[in-house]
């Protein structure tokens, strides 16, 4: 009899390439679908360009454009011309900016039940909203799947969370990943794909389980998915792509590593304060508390039903004088939508500043919020300093909340005189006119020309990992640093496609002064090491936080835990992700002092372990476990390296 099969199960099964999930740590799997963003495709592509590869192999690929649009100089429409020539040339379809969101529009028109996505960005498991096993990654991983390449998870170990009863009014998604991030926290999740599952689910519409998995990625786990049923079916018909549509359910005494129920009906509006997704409080115990800004959009919480909610809250009402309240949708399709049932109109009239369908506040690309702001925002990370504004508290919350508050000007509970809900839409209107060589998708355009302006610099390569290296611990920095401490986005992220100038800005928010160390250590011939508490390079797949680094000589990190793709980025760029051996020997080390990494390569091509001498006599033990593979890319100087 055949063993009964989970949802992860299934879609791996029928993807794997490498590897046996019963005895392996790694597999390689076989990816279907690629998308990529403006701000990691250019890298992901000018990847891609030095593979030598005539066209895309996968079934399709999307490069869009919704986080670079803000267009202050040359910088970003010199890079959207090089992301459009490049698609038409080899046959990735290319969403133009305004488009909207990359997620929620894959979503809309592309995301397939039972299929693998790999994308550029770490919200990408949003396509687990609809039943596929969709992965955020590094462009260079994206870069190889283009091209037809496998992609390695570690086996994942699968957590069931079970959903039953029925969320309250006022009560939505948001809140649920909430809960499961209270929970479960953003660290000591690497390895794990939760699995929602349960009665609850068939109470969920489609945007809704896009939220949940969306928000996985503060979890910090592989992805998160829900199973394919008649409410996808619905969505996919409703989209115009009923043939779209596979039925995807756990069998029957199907297992999971774990389990964890929650019961719908008694989940409260929820909201994560300062400074991290995982800070979650209630929204009643915070009840009352000035709110200078509320900002409502992002790729979590943009879709049609999320944004006709707001309007049914602000109808016929005004937001409160001393708060700004700032909406981006999540895609033309959407506008569309509100501008026919008259939402738009209400929420003009009502005081919301409407925004372009793009990343925006969500990067720090707009609306940073005055000093000592309290901002409620439906977006997924509030690092501090992210929005733009270094003393501004960013919450996190569902659109209820944040509709609910924009009319008083005070955290309000949205649950007091909650809105009907939304109805899945029967039809949603189709417009493809901005997706362009959708026609030639797969096959490209012979002889197009690659347009590069000057804001397009050559990706850097790494070398060869030597026996031994001189080397100075060039930072020391705490648990839960993100990739926004180490590669600044916001005001910054217009060097995306030039890394000398990008790497500038290595760890500003922690130490301006890191670039100019470690060019003085590079200079006098030694290596930089990285000192970094718990889960280092929590938040996006950026790989410019493992490249910029590589260009400045950093040849390994010593952590004490390091999170999955940023993990996978310092491999494919060369930079050993050391972990203590004993968490207290962090306490040792002292920035700035100067050691030898004794016998590294050694160290990698063995058994992964490595002890460094300190200059007061005591010494730490660092451990690096590798695949085969991992080891190769190391070795090798990291991937591109490794291909030439
Ligand atoms: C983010 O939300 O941090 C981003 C910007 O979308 C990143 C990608 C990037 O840094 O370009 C992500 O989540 O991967
Ligand atoms: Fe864009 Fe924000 Fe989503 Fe990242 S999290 S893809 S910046 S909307």
């Amino acid at each position: 009899m055949k063993k009964p099969m989970n949802v992860v199960e299934k879609i791996l099964a029928a993807h794997l390439v490498e590897g046996d999930p019963a005895t392996d740590a790694e597999l390689g799997i076989r990816i279907d679908q690629t998308l990529t963003q403006d701000a990691t495709g250019t890298m992901a592509y000018l990847q891609f360009e030095s593979m030598n590869v005539p066209r895309v192999k996968t079934d399709v690929s999307v490069s869009y454009v919704d986080h670079n649009t803000v267009q202050i100089g040359f910088e970003n429409a010199d890079d959207h011309d090089f992301l459009q020539s490049i698609a038409k040339k080899y046959g990735i379809v290319y969403s133009k900016a305004g488009n909207g969101i990359c997620h929620q529009l894959h979503l809309e028109r592309f995301g397939k039940p039972g299929t693998t996505l790999l994308g550029s960005d770490s919200h990408t498991p949003t396509g687990g909203g609809i039943g596929q096993i969709a992965i955020g990654a590094g462009g260079i991983d994206i870069a190889v799947a283009m091209a037809g390449g496998a992609f390695h998870i570690p086996t994942p170990k699968v957590r069931a969370i079970v959903l039953k009863g029925r969320l309250r009014k006022g009560v939505s998604a948001k809140d649920v990943i909430l809960k499961v991030l209270e929970k479960y926290g953003t660290k000591g999740n690497v390895g794990w794909i939760f699995e929602y599952t349960g009665p609850g689910v068939a109470t969920l519409d489609v945007p809704s389980r896009a939220t949940i998995t969306n928000m996985g990625a503060e979890l910090g786990v592989t992805t998160s998915v829900f199973p394919s049923d008649k409410i996808t079916k619905q969505f996919l018909s409703a989209q115009g792509r009923a043939a779209d549509f596979k039925a995807i359910a756990p069998d029957n005494g199907a297992k999971y590593d774990d389990t964890f129920t929650i019961d719908l009906s008694k989940v409260e509006p929820l909201m994560a304060a300062p400074h991290s997704p995982g800070n979650i409080v209630t929204v009643k115990s915070l009840k009352g508390k000035k709110v200078n800004q509320i900002m409502i959009g992002s790729c979590t919480n943009s879709s049609y039903r999320d944004i006709r909610t707001v309007a049914l809250y602000l109808k016929g009402k005004h937001v409160a004088d001393d708060v700004e309240v700032g909406i981006a949708c999540g895609s033309r399709q959407v506008v569309e939508m509100l501008a026919k049932d008259g939402s738009l109109a209400i929420l003009h009239k009502a005081g919301c500043r409407m925004l372009e369908n793009a990343c925006g506040f969500c990067i720090g690309a707009h609306m940073s919020p005055r000093t000592g702001a309290v901002s409620l925002r439906t977006n997924n990370r509030n690092f501090e300093g992210r929005s733009g504004t270094k003393s501004a508290g960013i919450y996190l919350v569902s659109p209820e909340t944040a509709a609910a508050s924009a009319l008083t000007g005070k955290v309000e509970l949205p649950t007091r005189n909650p809105v009907a809900a939304v109805p899945a839409p029967k039809k949603f209107p189709v417009d493809d006119g901005m997706f362009l060589y959708r026609k030639s998708a797969g096959k490209g355009v012979k002889g197009s020309e690659i347009v590069r302006g000057p804001n397009i610099a050559k990706v850097p390569s790494g070398e060869k990992l030597a026996e031994s290296y001189k080397a100075v611990f060039a930072i020391k920095v705490g648990d839960k640093i993100t990739t926004d401490h180490i590669m600044p986005a916001g005001a910054r992220l217009k060097f995306r496609s030039n890394i000398p100038e990008y790497a500038k800005f290595v760890f500003e928010p922690c130490d301006p002064a890191f670039h100019d160390k470690c060019l003085a250590a590079r200079e006098a011939g030694a290596v930089n090491v990285i000192v970094a508490g718990e889960s280092y390079g929590q938040g996006s797949s950026r790989e410019h936080a493992a490249l910029c680094p590589m260009y400045l000589g950093v040849k390994a990190v010593f952590a004490k835990s390091i999170e999955r793709i940023h993990r996978a980025n310092l491999i494919n760029f060369g930079i050993v992700p050391f972990e203590f051996v004993n968490s207290a020997d962090y306490d040792k080390i002292s920035a700035g002092e100067k050691v030898t990494l004794k016998g590294i390569r050694a160290a990698v091509e063995g058994d992964g372990v490595l002890e460094v001498a300190l200059p007061g006599g005591s010494s730490v033990k660092v451990a690096a476990r590798l695949s085969a593979r991992e080891k190769h890319l190391l070795l090798s100087g990291g991937l591109l390296a490794s291909l030439a």
